[in-house]
């Protein structure tokens, strides 16, 4: 039997490097769909030792034409769309960029599906940043969403295009309402690896101070490397869905920080209140992070927590990292990593 074939956009991202691993392990052939640009983007894959295995196709998410041809040319049995501008941030200085790389490429892929085979089965990446101003305490698939950016509201125009190309024309197309998911490959703009990559550098001997936004904001963090297999499984049952994929945990940023200088045995205590909010180094009453405004974001999420009973239930699917585990694997990861670059070894 000839082997079923996978189009992933987004392929250089978090994402999209645990998502090659894992479809290459269930034996499919994985086409990898990379824009062109002047530094190499594929270090994640290449850590992943999983580079030298894909198809690297050119895909440029803006261009029509290449979505169209790329997916006449390979006739994927399924197709993965990771790729987006994914900085919440970023989103409030782009918004017009990010509305066309995050909500309108997404139904470029659509219409290529619904004119060439509307059999290829479609992934879009939803994210719990739709829920936003969260409209309850917990957040289902039948929350209301109230999106809080230009990246939270392009997603949500994403999501109901993707219901809605199910819907009409029998498309089997799911969403995965992604919570927060991190790892050792996370972007180090994202507050998990911004705060486990500067600890790291100042565990091993660099002499910096960390600035962050809110550090009361709370989030539900899981494990990409757990998300990914949710994608897949939503992707293998035989009625498209939308599911929330989270691990029903919430932690604050702060919490993140004491808990990553605890793995790095360098304890640190939290000083003051607002804007005046520092974090300490308990050895030598050193400041080594505080607020800087510009790290806020216009309309802030304070809050997110997601429940996955509907994937627990109809795709057998949990999360197996648990928060501490997740702080520590990332913690060391980075200080491994620290000291190579500051000592050399
Ligand atoms: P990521 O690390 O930021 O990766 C984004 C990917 O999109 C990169 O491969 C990037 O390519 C590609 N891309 C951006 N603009 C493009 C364009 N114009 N043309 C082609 N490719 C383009 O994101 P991630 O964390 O893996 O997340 C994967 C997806 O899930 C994203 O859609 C994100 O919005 C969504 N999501 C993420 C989370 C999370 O917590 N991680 C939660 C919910 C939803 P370059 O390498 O060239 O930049
Ligand atoms: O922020 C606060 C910040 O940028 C998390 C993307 O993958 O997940 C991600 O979006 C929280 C926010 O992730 C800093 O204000 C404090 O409340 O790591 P983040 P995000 O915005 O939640 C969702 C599900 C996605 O879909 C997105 O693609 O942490 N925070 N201080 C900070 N955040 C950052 N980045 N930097 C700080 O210094």
């Amino acid at each position: 039997m000839s082997k079923k074939k996978a189009l992933i956009t987004g392929i250089t991202g978090q994402d999209g490097a645990y998502l090659a691993a894992l479809l290459l392990n269930e034996g499919y052939e994985v086409y990898g769909g990379m824009r062109r640009g002047s530094t190499d983007s594929a270090w994640r894959l290449r850590e992943l030792e999983v580079w030298n295995k894909i198809k690297p196709v050119s895909v440029e998410l803006l261009e029509y034409s290449n979505i169209y041809e790329t997916v006449k040319t390979i006739m994927p049995d399924e197709i993965y769309n990771l790729g987006a501008q994914s900085f919440v941030r970023a989103s409030f200085d782009q918004p017009i960029y990010t509305s066309e790389v995050t909500a309108l490429a997404p139904l470029k892929i659509l219409e290529t599906i619904r004119s060439i085979n509307p059999s290829i089965k479609y992934y879009q990446a939803s994210s719990s940043e739709m829920y936003g101003l969260v409209q309850e305490p917990i957040q289902n698939e039948n929350t209301k969403f109230y999106p809080r950016s230009p990246y939270a509201v392009a997603k949500t125009y994403a999501h109901y295009m993707t219901v809605n190309y199910r819907e009409s024309y029998n498309i089997h197309a799911c969403c995965g309402i992604l919570f927060n998911h991190e790892s050792p490959l996370r972007g180090e703009e994202f507050v998990t690896r911004k705060i486990t990559s500067h600890l790291a550098r100042m565990r091993a001997g660099e002499d910096i101070v960390m600035e962050l936004g809110n550090f009361k904001a709370k989030r539900d963090w899981g494990y990409a490397h757990d998300f990914v297999d949710a994608m897949y499984k939503m992707m293998q049952h035989e009625t498209p869905d939308d599911y929330v994929i989270a691990t029903g945990e919430e932690h604050t940023v702060e919490e993140f920080l004491l808990m990553t200088a605890d793995v790095l045995d360098m304890p640190v205590a939290i000083e003051g209140e607002g804007l005046e909010t520092k974090a300490i180094r308990k050895s030598d009453n050193k400041v080594i992070a505080k607020v800087n405004p510009t790290h806020f974001r216009p309309t802030e999420v304070e809050l997110l927590l997601g429940d996955s009973s509907k994937a627990q239930k109809t795709l057998n699917w949990k999360h197996e990292m648990d928060f501490p585990g997740l702080v520590e694997l990332m913690a060391k990861k980075d200080y491994d990593k620290a000291k190579k670059d500051w000592w050399g070894k």
